[in-house]
C-alpha cells in the first residue's frame, strides 16, 4: 500500500478546521470482475460494450491501463493497443451490490457522507478528529474495512476541505493514501496543474497556460481584481479552491438539489454525429451520480452554449420520477435536438436531473419507462444570458 502524508508530524488545527475524507474505488467494474473470478487478477480486463458495435471502455484494470486504454475510449481503439486485453460486459447490479455494501462501511464511519457516484463518497470526519483520532488513522480504518468487508481497494485524500480531499485522492492511485495536513493546502496545491482543480476544464486550462499560469500555484498568486475580471460570478469559487481554502460543506444525499454534469468542447462541435455522443455520455454519468446517491428526479434539464456564449437551459417534467441512463438521454436529446438547427455551432452540454421525490418508495408507472417518456411531459422554456 502506498500510503502519503503532506504533513508535518504536529496536527493541532485550528478550532474551526473541517476534516474530509474523499474516497474512491480503484478500477470499480473491473475490480469487481478480478473479485469474482480470481483468474483475471494481474491481467488486462476491459470491461464495457463490443468492440465491434461501437462500444466504449466503462473502465480498465490497471495492467490494460499501460497500454492506454481508459474509460470512455471506443473499444475497437482499446483492442488495438491492448489485444491481449479481456473485454467483459458490464453486470451493473453486481456493481450496485458491492456500491451498497461500501458506502454502508462509509457510513459506520460517519453519518455526514456525500456520495458522488457508485464507487465514489465524501465523509466528514470532523468528530472523530476532534475526539482526538488522527485523520490518517481513520482514512487507514476505511480502506481496512472496505478490503476486509468486500475485498475491494479504493484510494483515500484526506484535507480540510473537499476539493483538496479529491485532488488526494487521485494522486497516488491505485490504493493510495493521501493526508494534507492542515495549513499545507497551499504548498500541496502549488505544483500541481490548473487541471486538477474542480471546474478548471480544457479549455480555460489551455487559455490559462496561454497567460503563463501553469499550475495551482501560479493561479493562487493572482490578485483577487484578476480572478474578478477572469472568472466573474465564479471568482470567488475558484480564487477559494486555488488557495485550498473552499468551504463547500459535505452534503448528504437529502440536501441534494439537483445532479448535473456537463462539458466544455475542446472545439464547438456541430450536427448530430458529434453532439449525441456527448450527451449519451452526459447522461451516463448523471444516472450513474443519481444511483450513487439513491436519488431519482422528475425534472430534466438540458444547458447548452453556442459558440458565441449565449447559453440556455431547457426544461421537462416527467410524470413520475426517474434515474435511468435511458429515460434520462431520451429525454434530454427530445429537448435537445430541437435546438440543433443546421450549422449551429455548441461549446457547451449540460444536463441535469431535479425534483427529488420524499418518499423511498413511488410507484412505479404500468408501463414502461420508455414507452411513457413520449407522452406526459410538459415542456418549459427558460432563458439566461450567461
Ligand atoms: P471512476 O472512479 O472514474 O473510475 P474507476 O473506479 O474505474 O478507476 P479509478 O481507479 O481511476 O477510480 O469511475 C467508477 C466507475 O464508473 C468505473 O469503474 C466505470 C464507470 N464509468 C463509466 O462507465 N464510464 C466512464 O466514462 C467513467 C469515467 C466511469
Ligand atoms: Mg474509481
Amino acid at each position: 500500500m502506498e500510503t502519503t502524508n503532506h504533513t508535518s508530524s504536529h496536527q493541532s488545527a485550528s478550532p474551526s478546521a473541517r476534516h474530509i475524507l474523499h474516497a474512491d474505488l480503484d478500477a470499480f467494474y473491473a475490480a469487481v470482475e478480478v473479485l469474482d473470478d480470481p483468474d483475471l487478477a494481474g491481467k488486462a480486463v476491459m470491461v464495457g460494450g463490443d468492440p465491434e458495435n461501437r462500444g466504449v471502455v466503462a473502465t480498465a484494470s490497471y495492467e490494460a491501463r499501460v497500454f492506454g486504454v481508459h474509460s470512455a475510449m471506443p473499444m475497437r481503439t482499446a483492442v488495438r493497443l491492448c489485444p491481449h486485453g479481456i473485454i467483459i460486459h458490464p453486470r451493473f447490479d453486481r456493481y450496485r451490490q458491492l456500491s451498497r455494501a461500501v458506502m454502508d462501511v462509509f457510513h459506520e464511519f460517519t453519518e455526514l457522507v456525500e456520495p458522488l457516484s457508485m464507487d465514489e463518497a465524501y465523509l466528514d470526519i470532523t468528530e472523530a478528529v476532534e475526539a482526538g483520532r488522527l485523520p490518517l488513522a481513520v482514512a487507514l480504518e476505511l480502506k481496512n474495512t472496505v478490503h476486509e468487508k468486500t475485498g475491494l481497494t479504493l484510494s483515500v485524500g484526506a484535507g480540510t476541505s473537499k476539493s483538496v480531499a479529491k485532488i488526494a485522492s487521485d494522486l497516488h492511485k491505485p490504493d493510495g493514501l493521501v493526508v494534507v495536513a492542515p495549513g499545507e493546502e497551499r504548498e500541496f496545491l502549488a505544483p500541481l496543474v490548473v487541471g486538477k482543480l474542480w471546474g478548471i476544464g480544457p479549455k480555460t486550462g489551455q487559455r490559462l497556460r496561454a497567460d503563463g499560469i501553469e499550475t495551482i500555484g501560479d493561479l493562487a498568486s493572482q490578485s483577487t481584481g484578476w480572478f474578478q475580471r477572469r472568472f466573474g460570478k465564479r471568482a470567488l469559487d475558484v480564487q477559494s479552491r486555488a488557495m485550498g481554502e473552499d468551504r463547500e460543506p459535505v452534503r448528504t444525499e437529502r440536501e441534494a438539489k439537483s445532479v448535473s454534469a456537463e462539458s466544455t468542447f475542446a472545439t464547438d462541435l456541430t450536427g448530430e454525429d458529434n453532439l449525441y455522443p456527448h450527451l449519451s455520455r452526459l447522461a451516463g454519468r448523471v444516472a450513474q451520480h443519481l444511483e450513487g446517491k439513491q436519488l431519482k428526479g422528475k425534472t430534466v434539464t438540458v444547458k447548452a452554449r453556442l459558440a458565441d456564449f449565449t447559453t440556455f437551459t431547457r426544461q421537462t417534467t416527467l410524470p413520475y420520477p426517474t434515474g435511468s441512463d435511458t429515460v434520462i438521454l431520451e429525454t434530454a436529446w427530445r429537448l435537445f435536438s430541437r435546438e440543433l438547427t443546421p450549422g449551429r455551432s455548441f461549446r457547451l452540454l449540460g444536463i441535469g436531473v431535479s425534483g427529488f421525490t420524499e418518499d423511498e418508495e413511488f410507484q412505479l408507472p404500468l408501463f414502461g419507462e420508455e414507452q411513457l417518456i413520449g407522452d406526459g411531459a410538459t415542456a418549459q422554456r427558460s432563458e439566461n444570458p450567461t
